[in-house]
């Protein structure tokens, strides 16, 4: 039977060395979901342990741009730590990184707790807050290649966040225009309306997948909502700035 604490040490430093990996189900570890689950869990034990801060979770191809992308195709979700957070418009080097990827995302932050069977009038009454974000992935398998088990272990490819300002729930998210630019240059352009056709969606996936997992979703969790778009590869002098309409723009700098 395959150690997944041993798999989850091995994700675990894949991460904090910034080197990548083989995919654990091309060793001979016929992962389940399950257990691609059980090894995520351990490794983001990992970090609290070294003294990281649970933040929330993240959810994974929540948009049809990411699983053609990716070559998957069901919903993911990874767990967030206050460590991974980058402040809108630093500057951030590429030394922790190994292939790192940036994406545009909507964030939420729950001002309620939410759980269980949920519905979308539900979910968006357990709001407080929205706000554009930058999703930094960095898958620590070879060639940024995996299979649904392989991603899931390796905690959904997480790995940095910049959330912009926060907002009043009292706007309608679901078909806002977003544009992720390069140095003023559009490099992806999308919808909000790209994650499960309305982004309160991933909140409703958010509360059941938590819940299965037995993960309390609690006032003051921070929700990543999904890319709208097909993702980037960071590159070192990059400016990436996302401007996504009535919500604003959010920025970060690659040195
Ligand atoms: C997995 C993470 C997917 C998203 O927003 O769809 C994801 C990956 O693409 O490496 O974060």
């Amino acid at each position: 039977m395959t150690d997944l604490s041993t798999l989850a040490t091995r994700v675990d430093d894949a991460a904090r060395n910034a080197t990548a990996m083989t995919q654990l189900s091309g060793q001979g570890h016929a992962l389940s979901l399950t257990d691609a689950y059980r090894v995520q869990q351990l490794s983001i034990a990992r970090r609290l342990q070294r003294g990281e801060t649970w933040a929330g979770i993240k959810l994974g191809f929540t948009s049809r741009a990411k699983m053609l992308q990716m070559g998957v195709d069901d919903l993911i979700w990874g767990q967030l730590t206050r460590e991974m957070m980058v402040g809108d418009g630093d500057t951030i080097s590429l030394a922790p990184f190994i292939h790192p990827r940036i994406e545009p995302e909507i964030a939420f932050l729950l001002g309620k707790p939410l759980q269980g069977k949920v519905t979308l009038v539900e979910a968006m009454s357990a709001v407080e807050a929205i706000c554009p974000a930058l999703e930094i992935i960095d898958s620590r398998y070879a060639d940024f290649r995996f299979s649904l088990e392989d991603v899931v272990a390796d905690n959904a490819s997480s790995s940095g966040f910049v959330l912009g300002s926060w907002h009043r729930p009292d706007l309608a998210i679901d078909n806002l225009g977003m544009v992720m630019e390069f140095n003023g240059r559009a490099v992806q352009i999308g919808s909000s309306a790209a994650i499960l056709g309305n982004p309160y969606r991933s909140l409703v996936e958010a509360a059941r997948l938590a819940d299965e997992a037995g993960l309390q979703l609690e006032a003051g969790t921070l929700i990543l909502a999904g890319a709208a778009t097909a993702a980037e590869p960071l590159q070192a002098g990059v400016h990436v700035r996302l401007k996504t309409q009535q919500l604003g723009t959010v920025e970060l700098s690659v040195s």
